[in-house]
């Protein structure tokens, strides 16, 4: 399985895949497909551009998917849109790209017959309650909250019927929240950060009670890779670090770590229907193929602050853009 497409490989997660996958198999053949979004960024695969072969399109064009798909071992699919207070702005990309967009891969991976793994989130669970030690498995009924996680549960299940009906061999993983370099400054982490670093204000969604479990985004990674290589065809892996922690907990843990005091933040109007906590089981994933997350949050944390403070060239351009959007919704 050398020959590898990887959707949405100027994303965050998938520009780290592409860099880890070359780190493990210097010769492995690389084909990036990214449409280049505002979420997507060349540059992220700058170290290795001379590796790879990069394509700028669409995941919902069906005759450049066929050619691709046509040439390749393994299709690994990351690319989507991503965000959730985008979605509830506007929800027609996420039904186009998340929904379309899988559906136009699977068919040509179904023509084809090539091995498929899909990305996807602990969103598509909905949520648990905030005072419980619950957590969601593989056989959770899906109940998304967002737009959203409703139209990456909608991916999840065309992927399993087309497992089923047609035979397609693919794998799925749902990962709870990622953190690390590259990430879009719309996220939660990589906002405070570059908020602290401009001289403003973290902000936090209401009370910041809400929980969420953070993976670093090379640890999710490990997990895909653990997956294509030993996962079994037609399964669900979920993907968790265990390291559950509540947002304003996240944004004093940055202030603090940043040398500013802990209660340096400004309280904002909620998301509307904001999900109160996600928590993922992740022992099958653990014990069936030995995966065992490396990083700890705090150490994490601390490396991705300094890459965001070594890198102000890569987030300045998105920042005022994000910020000026925010500021639209209230938040
Ligand atoms: P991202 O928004 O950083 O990157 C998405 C990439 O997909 C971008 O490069 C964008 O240009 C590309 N893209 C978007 N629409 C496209 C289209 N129509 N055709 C081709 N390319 C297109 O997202 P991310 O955070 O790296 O997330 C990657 C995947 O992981 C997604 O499927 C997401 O649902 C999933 N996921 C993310 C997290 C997280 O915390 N970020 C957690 C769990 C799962
Ligand atoms: O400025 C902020 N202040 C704040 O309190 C932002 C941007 C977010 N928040 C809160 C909302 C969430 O409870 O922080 C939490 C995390 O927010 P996001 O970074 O937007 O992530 P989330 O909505 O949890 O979704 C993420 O994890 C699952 C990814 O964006 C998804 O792609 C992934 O599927």
């Amino acid at each position: 399985m050398r020959r590898m497409l990887v959707t949405g490989g100027a994303g965050f997660i998938g520009s780290n895949f592409v860099h880890d996958t070359l780190r493990r198999d210097p010769d492995a053949e690389i084909t990036v497909l990214d449409a280049l979004t505002y979420a997507g960024n060349q540059r992220n695969l700058d170290p290795v551009s001379d590796r790879i072969a990069f394509v700028r399109g669409d995941i919902c064009d069906a005759e450049l998917v066929d050619g691709l798909v046509r040439d390749t071992d393994v299709v690994v699919h990351f690319a989507a849109e991503s965000h959730v207070d985008n979605s509830l702005n506007d929800p027609s990309p996420f039904i186009r790209t998340n929904i379309l967009g899988t559906f136009t891969l699977l068919e040509a991976v179904r023509r084809y017959d090539k091995r498929f793994h899909h990305i996807s989130t602990d969103e598509v669970f909905g949520d648990l309650p905030l005072d419980s030690d619950e957590q969601f498995t593989e056989s959770t009924a899906y109940d998304p909250s967002s737009p959203y996680s409703a139209s990456k549960a909608g991916s999840d299940l065309l992927v399993r019927a087309w497992v089923r009906s047609y035979g397609v061999a693919a794998t799925l993983s749902n990962c709870a929240n990622n953190y690390g370099p590259y990430q879009h400054v719309e996220k939660l982490i990589p906002r405070q950060i570059t908020n602290i670093l401009l001289g403003d204000s973290p902000k936090l969604y209401g009370t910041g009670a809400n929980i969420r479990e953070w993976t670093h985004v090379q640890d999710h990674n490990d997990a895909v890779h653990r997956i294509l290589a030993n996962g079994r065809i037609g399964e669900t892996y979920l993907i968790g670090s265990g390291e559950e922690l509540s947002n304003k907990q996240i944004i004093e843990q940055i202030l603090t770590l940043m040398n500013r005091p802990s209660t340096d933040y400004d309280q904002v109007p909620d998301r509307p229907g904001h999900d109160l906590r996600y928590s993922n089981n992740s022992t099958k994933l653990r014990t069936e193929l030995g995966w065992i997350p490396k990083h700890d949050f705090t150490t994490g944390l601390r490396s991705t602050i300094d890459w965001y403070r070594s890198n102000p060239t890569w987030w300045k351009p998105q920042k005022s853009e994000t910020e000026a959007t925010y500021k639209l919704l209230g938040r």
